[in-house]
């Protein structure tokens, strides 16, 4: 096994569970999943898609922003704190924005959203209705109180996930520019901005794989949590569809990305990490959909732990170690 270097900060309680006896995958389920069902809010009819972070404050250790579908089925985000990582309060009601121009701050929907930390504050991104999805930007200290910026770019666009810092002196972003509906095409972009408004020196990333090469990437692909800087390069999840005779499947795999030129791909991996096989990622309110939008990484130890909606309904987590990962990724890259 190579020498890795993680950079990023300990977190000595990150919720972890050893690979299962006899499991000789990368990257493994946590036993009882789904952490986080359904029906934890009296008006929530799922809650899935989320992003969380280490957060020492308040008496918390975690804290995050939920993606809760109403039972109006309204696309809502949501505050959450947790003592452990797996036990979540998520507060009844959604996120509130500040600041923002009137015109922007019109709340048409709001799902997706994924978390960075830089320097001190938490930046929030997310998939924002204007005039059809676009990405959506905010940032809070207290997880209470959210300062809404401009939105980052034209619709259409999703799947909006920061660098966790300024990249060659810039804010850097991942996306994939969609369409208005359930768009079957998607690559990923990378994008950079001197101050969180104005986004340019736009980059191609990564296309979906040859059906040939990696079905269950063939279709579209889109970022998924924060990356993770390592030695390596910056560890990068992705979720990638594949379109079945019965609808599109929703599985996810991993990336190396050049640390100074990310939208440079060292190495991506041709199987996948997860794809819909347990019971609550086949069924649901969308069946045959796992989508990760967070991961926590204990430095010292390189463990992983991994947070992915399960059939647009509940949340699960799955594990792994940084540097296995980083070489099975070696070991399996279609590039
Ligand atoms: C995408 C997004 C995700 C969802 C997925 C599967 O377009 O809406 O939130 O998990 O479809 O329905």
């Amino acid at each position: 096994m190579m020498a890795l270097e993680i950079k990023g900060q300990a977190i000595p309680n990150i919720p972890w569970q050893d690979r299962p006896q006899g499991c000789d995958h990368v990257m493994w389920r946590y036993s009882a999943n789904p952490v986080i069902p359904r029906d934890l809010l009296p008006t929530s009819n799922s809650i899935f898609n989320s992003a969380v972070v280490p957060y020492g404050r308040d008496g918390w250790e975690f804290a995050g922003v939920f993606r809760v579908d109403d039972t109006n089925r309204r696309m809502r985000i949501h505050p959450g704190f947790s003592h452990d990582g797996i036990n979540w309060h998520i507060d009844e009601s959604d996120v509130v924005l500040t600041g923002a121009d009137p015109e922007i701050a019109a709340w048409e929907y709001g799902y997706d959203p994924r978390v960075a930390h830089i320097d001190d504050r938490y930046w929030v991104t997310w998939c924002n209705g204007y005039h059809g999805p676009t990405i959506g930007v905010a940032w809070t200290e207290d997880f209470r109180t959210f300062h809404q910026l401009e939105n980052a770019f034209l619709p259409y666009n999703r799947n909006g996930v920061l660098f966790p810092r300024k990249i060659n002196g810039r804010y850097a972003m991942l996306s994939r520019p969609s369409d208005t509906g359930h768009t079957a095409f998607g690559d990923i972009f990378y994008s950079e901005s001197p101050d969180m408004e104005f986004w340019g020196h736009h980059r191609h990333v990564m296309a979906p794989a040859r059906f040939e090469e990696s079905a269950w990437q063939c279709m579209k692909i889109g970022a998924g949590p924060v990356p993770i800087e390592t030695s390596e390069g910056w560890l990068l999840l992705y979720h990638g569809v594949l379109r079945s005779c019965n609808g599109y499947v929703y599985a996810f795999g991993s990336a190396l990305l050049d640390l100074d030129r990310p939208w440079e791909v060292i190495a991506r991996s041709a199987p996948y990490l997860i794809s819909p096989r347990e019971i609550y990622e086949l069924t649901g309110d969308v069946p045959n959909v796992t989508f990760p939008c967070a991961a926590l990484v204990d430095a010292p130890t390189g463990r992983m732990a991994v947070y992915y909606g399960c059939a647009d309904t509940v949340t699960g987590m799955a594990f792994a170690k940084v540097d296995e990962l980083v070489d099975w990724i070696r070991r399996n890259s279609i590039v």
